[in-house]
């Protein structure tokens, strides 16, 4: 079903609007040039109630991408955040992938154009697993992509901007083609980078877990949650320049994202990754992360907002 031909309500600049009369002009300049930024959050359903894991630091995120495209928001962030809630509310959603975007309008033409409005939307569907069910458990197959990831002084990968994503979908058609489920990107000096959508991490045969650093990928919310229930259980986790050598021998390898979730990798450029299947340390926090998205056991329940 198409994502235009829907019932329900999209918030548009302020407004709840009929799904299917959330239009913009064919000469909108983001859809020309690709200037804009937005998220993806998650709602999940919670002993109390759907509930948005971690959107004070997604709706954070979207501003400090904005802020470095020189985009000024017009809305203030809790407009933004109510936003987000009525949308997942409206929709009658208990369990949601949410997309807050920020676009320029159709005001200007040209790299020159200005006096440009900046647009907001908040959409949010139905969104189950990324990738299939069975794939949380028994993992999935990737390989290093032929397309470097982005250079931190060309697109500013900071900012989860629109156009960024011309490379991610790039590197994951090839991986797809070539009949795996994920793209790794490298970075521009061939350190390992992250997956079309997702932050990797590693767990060496120590039972260290390492993530690459903040300036080869994107400062994922997912990455933050995992590192910090590696550290509460006691696991080290160490963020540094990896190699692709060092996935394919490391013990266990997983990506995270919101879309992805907590992802198993279980081959790397047709080397299989330790037992093969979903590692002891992946499957432990992998359940943490579940438990604190529904809320269960030992959460974090300011990780969680209520969406009434
Ligand atoms: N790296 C990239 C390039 C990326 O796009 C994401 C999120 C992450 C890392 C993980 O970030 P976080 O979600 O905060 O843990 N990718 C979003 C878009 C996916 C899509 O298919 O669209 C997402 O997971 O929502």
């Amino acid at each position: 079903m198409s994502f235009a031909n829907r019932e329900g309500v999209i918030w548009y600049d302020g407004q709840l609007v009929p799904w299917r009369e959330a239009q913009t002009h064919v000469l909108t300049h983001t859809l020309h040039y690709g200037m804009g930024v937005f998220e993806g959050v998650r709602a999940y359903n919670t002993q109390q109630g759907s509930c948005i894991f971690r959107l004070q630091e997604h709706t954070e995120r979207l501003y400090r991408s904005a802020h470095i495209l020189g985009m000024n928001i017009p809305f203030k962030p809790e407009q933004l955040i109510e936003a987000q809630k009525q949308v997942v509310q409206e929709n009658g959603l208990t369990e949601a992938y949410l997309r807050p975007m920020c676009f320029y309008g159709s005001e200007g033409m040209g790299l020159r154009a200005e006096n440009l409005k900046v647009h907001c939307i908040v959409a949010a569907w139905e969104w189950p697993s990324y990738m299939s069910p069975e794939a949380l458990e028994k993992g999935i197959r990737i390989r290093t992509s032929s397309y470097t990831r982005h250079h931190v002084n060309i697109t500013l990968c900071k900012a989860k901007a629109n156009g960024n994503y011309m490379n991610s979908m790039l590197a994951l058609k090839e991986a797809l083609d070539s009949g795996c489920e994920e793209a790794l990107l490298l970075d521009n000096e061939g350190y390992v980078a992250e997956g079309s959508g997702e932050n990797i991490f590693i767990v060496k045969e120590d039972g260290v877990i390492y993530t690459p650093e903040l300036t080869s990928c994107l400062e994922g919310i997912t990455r933050d949650t995992i590192i910090r229930f590696a550290r509460d259980i006691g696991l080290e986790v160490r963020e540094k320049r990896l190699t692709r050598d060092e996935v394919y021998i490391a013990r266990e390898a997983f990506f995270t994202g919101t879309a992805a979730e907590v992802m198993p990798i279980r081959e790397h450029d047709g080397r299989i990754i330790g037992s093969g299947k979903r590692g002891p340390v992946t499957e432990q926090l992998q359940t943490m992360y579940f438990n604190q998205v529904r809320g269960k056991g030992e959460s974090i329940p300011e990780w969680l907002t209520p969406v009434t």
